[in-house]
């Protein structure tokens, strides 16, 4: 900081007295430049007086035009002088609102001796954990993730899936239809927020010839709301399409998955089942990780708890997306008679709960931050 600059302004005070038709307006100038306090207030005041139109050099101008000719010199002279005395009553009051605004600071008190505050850092929620772990536990066979819109055609979430107008999912009961009409040249029906991801399966055999080996996770919807079922949940599907895949090759899969997610020491039971979209169908048990088997509250006493439901993708399943395909220009790629795959679906809150102990569904999308802050 410059010390000089608390000293009194220079020549504007003391100086030589002013040409008396310049004197009046610069005493004004110096009386509206104390007035003010803030740096662009004063460059307001600056532009009024000794701006290029301002008050000195307007009166400069008539001065000059009345005068004589032999006086205009003087004057001139005089205009100036009362022009740079401006400018340094100016740069003073500059200097002296900075100077203040400098010892503000400066006065300011710290106490160095204070705890800090920490600062608190955010986490994932329960329920992004575990997707993330489903995710890369099932990359790590060569799934790649794949996503789609949570809204979706009839044709997507049923139709193609071998769900006819009639099967009883599709009731309004069940579902939830959007009252928007179809998109404009839409020909997959009414809209519906999607009851399961199969739709980003469809769309990606839609998309692309096999090999397929995708999981889909995301929110889809239903119409259930009570203390197991919440109208929003999360699910993870997944889906391989190749030349020879089995139902030996699902069933390695998902032990290699419940053994990465539950621990090596855990074992897997499927019993057979039924879907609309898969032949034969079957639900996976995982033995109970709360009571290895002994028989729990948990597992019923059975020693099992269910944890998915899968099946080999079934031969209307394939004929509807090639029948699309098709209708599409594409060519057909999904021919039974070179192709095979099976599939599977999970609840990822369901996942959650059952690793975490967490015994209450609706705990997973209260927010609470008493819970949420249990899995950070
Ligand atoms: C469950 C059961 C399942 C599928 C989902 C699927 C998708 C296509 C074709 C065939 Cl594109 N299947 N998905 C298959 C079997 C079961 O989910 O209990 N989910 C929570």
């Amino acid at each position: 900081m410059s010390l000089s600059s608390n000293a009194p302004p220079s020549s504007a005070a003391d100086a030589a007295p002013l040409h008396p038709i310049y004197a009046e307006l610069v005493t004004q100038l110096a009386a509206d430049l104390s007035a003010v306090t803030s740096e662009p207030a004063l460059r307001t005041v600056h532009a009024r007086y000794l701006g290029k139109d301002g008050e000195i050099r307007k009166r400069l101008a008539e001065a000059l035009r009345a005068a004589p000719g032999p006086e205009k010199r003087t004057i001139g002279q005089a205009g100036n002088t009362a022009l740079s005395r401006g400018e340094e009553l100016f740069a003073a009051r500059l200097n002296a609102l900075h100077d203040a605004a400098r010892g503000a600071d400066l006065a300011r008190s710290v106490d160095v001796t204070l705890p800090g505050r920490r600062t608190r850092l955010g986490g994932l929620h329960l329920l992004t954990q575990v997707r993330r772990e489903l995710e890369s536990i099932f990359a790590e066979i060569g799934f790649v993730v794949a996503s789609g819109p949570q809204v979706e055609s009839e044709f997507y979430n049923f139709e193609a899936l071998a769900m006819p107008d009639d099967h009883p999912a599709r009731d309004m009961q069940d579902t939830f239809y959007l009252q928007s009409p179809p998109l404009p040249g839409s020909t997959g029906g009414r809209l519906v927020l999607r009851t399961h991801t199969s739709p980003v399966q469809i769309r990606t055999m839609l998309a692309q010839p096999p090999p397929v080996r995708i999981i889909a996770p995301g929110k889809v919807y239903r119409k259930d709301d009570d203390p197991t079922h919440s109208p929003m949940f999360n699910q993870i599907e997944g889906l391989v399409v190749d030349d020879g895949v089995s139902f030996a090759d699902l069933k390695g899969t998902l032990l290699y998955f419940a053994r990465r997610f539950f621990g090596p020491s855990v074992d897997i039971r499927l019993r057979p089942s039924f879907f609309p979209f898969t032949e034969p169908s079957a639900e996976v048990d995982v033995t109970c990780v709360f009571c290895q088997q002994k028989g729990c509250r948990l597992c019923k006493g059975t020693g099992y708890i269910e944890i998915l439901g899968c099946g080999m993708v079934d031969t209307a399943v394939f004929a509807h997306v090639d029948a699309e395909r098709q209708r599409r220009g594409l060519p057909p790629a999904y021919d039974p008679e070179n192709v095979s795959g099976f599939a599977f679906g999970m609840g990822i809150d369901r996942m959650a709960m059952l690793r975490y102990g967490v015994n209450d569904l609706r705990l997973l999308f209260a927010g609470d931050a008493r819970f949420t802050q249990m899995f950070r």
